[in-house]
C-alpha cells in the first residue's frame, strides 16, 4: 500500500477535550431521563417500541459510541473521494492540533440516535467539507437545500445495530421538517424548548448554548 494512502485517517474532526466529555455525557443522560418522564413523550412511545403500552428506558436504549467528537471529513483511510484534497487543504493543515470552542445549540433524539447539534462559526466552516450536506441527499432529499454546516453534530449514542453516521442524517431530517414549518407546540422546559417532529423525532433547542473546547485532529484506529 502506498504510504500516502496509509497516512489518511478514518476521519477528521473536533474532539471534545477529556474534561468536558464527562460533562456532556451527563447533560445527555439528564436530557434522556427528563424526556422519558414527560407525558408528551409517553404519548408517542409507540414510535420507539412499535407496540402500544410498552415501556422504554432511554438511558439504556442508546449505546455509547466512544470519544465524543464532531466529524468534519470522513476519509475511511483515503477510500472516500475528496479526502486527500481535504487533508491537503491549507486551512485544515493550519488548524490541525488547535483547540476551538464548539457551540452546542440543541439536543435531539430519534428511535435511532441521540445527538447534539453544533452551530459552526465562519472560521469553523472553513474546515467543513463543501459537499457534506449534499452527500446526505440520497438519505435526506432536502439536505442539499439546507445551509452549509447543517449536518454538524456530536453523536451521543446509537440504538442497537445503528451506525453513528445515522446521527447526521437524523439531524438533517429534523432541520428539513423545521424549514417546512412542520412543528407542533413547543414544550417549554428548564433547558429550552422541546418540539416533536413526528416518528419519534424530538429536538430540544437550548436556551443557553453549551460551549465546549474541542481539538481539531484526526482519528486512526
Ligand atoms: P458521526 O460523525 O455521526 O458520529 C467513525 O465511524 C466516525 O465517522 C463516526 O463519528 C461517524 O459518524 C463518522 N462517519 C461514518 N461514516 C460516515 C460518512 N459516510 N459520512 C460522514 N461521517 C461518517
Amino acid at each position: 500500500v502506498p504510504l500516502e494512502e496509509v497516512a489518511l485517517p478514518l476521519y477528521f474532526g473536533w474532539f471534545l477535550l477529556p474534561a468536558v466529555q464527562e460533562k456532556i455525557r451527563c447533560t445527555s443522560m439528564d436530557f434522556l431521563k427528563t424526556l422519558d418522564t414527560l407525558e408528551a413523550f409517553k404519548k408517542h412511545l409507540i414510535d420507539f417500541t412499535g407496540k402500544p403500552d410498552q415501556e422504554v428506558d432511554l438511558e439504556q436504549y442508546y449505546k455509547s459510541t466512544g470519544m465524543l467528537h464532531c466529524t468534519t471529513q470522513f476519509c475511511n483511510y483515503g477510500k472516500v473521494e475528496g479526502s486527500k484534497e481535504y487533508a491537503q487543504n491549507p486551512a485544515v493543515q493550519n488548524a490541525y492540533g488547535s483547540v476551538f470552542e464548539l457551540s452546542l445549540t440543541a439536543l435531539f433524539v430519534t428511535p435511532r440516535t441521540v445527538g447534539a447539534r453544533v452551530d459552526l462559526t465562519e472560521e469553523q466552516l472553513l474546515l467543513w467539507p463543501a459537499d457534506a450536506e449534499k452527500e446526505a441527499e440520497s438519505v435526506v432529499p432536502a439536505a442539499a437545500s439546507l445551509p452549509r454546516g447543517s449536518r454538524a453534530h456530536v453523536t451521543l449514542g446509537c440504538a442497537e445495530g445503528v451506525e453513528p453516521v445515522q446521527t447526521g442524517f437524523d439531524l438533517l431530517q429534523i432541520l428539513a421538517l423545521q424549514k417546512d414549518g412542520q412543528q407542533g407546540e413547543p414544550l417549554e422546559m428548564e433547558l429550552g424548548s422541546l418540539i416533536y417532529y413526528s416518528e419519534g423525532r424530538w429536538m430540544l433547542t437550548l436556551r443557553e448554548p453549551i460551549s465546549v473546547p474541542a481539538c481539531f485532529s484526526s482519528f486512526y484506529a
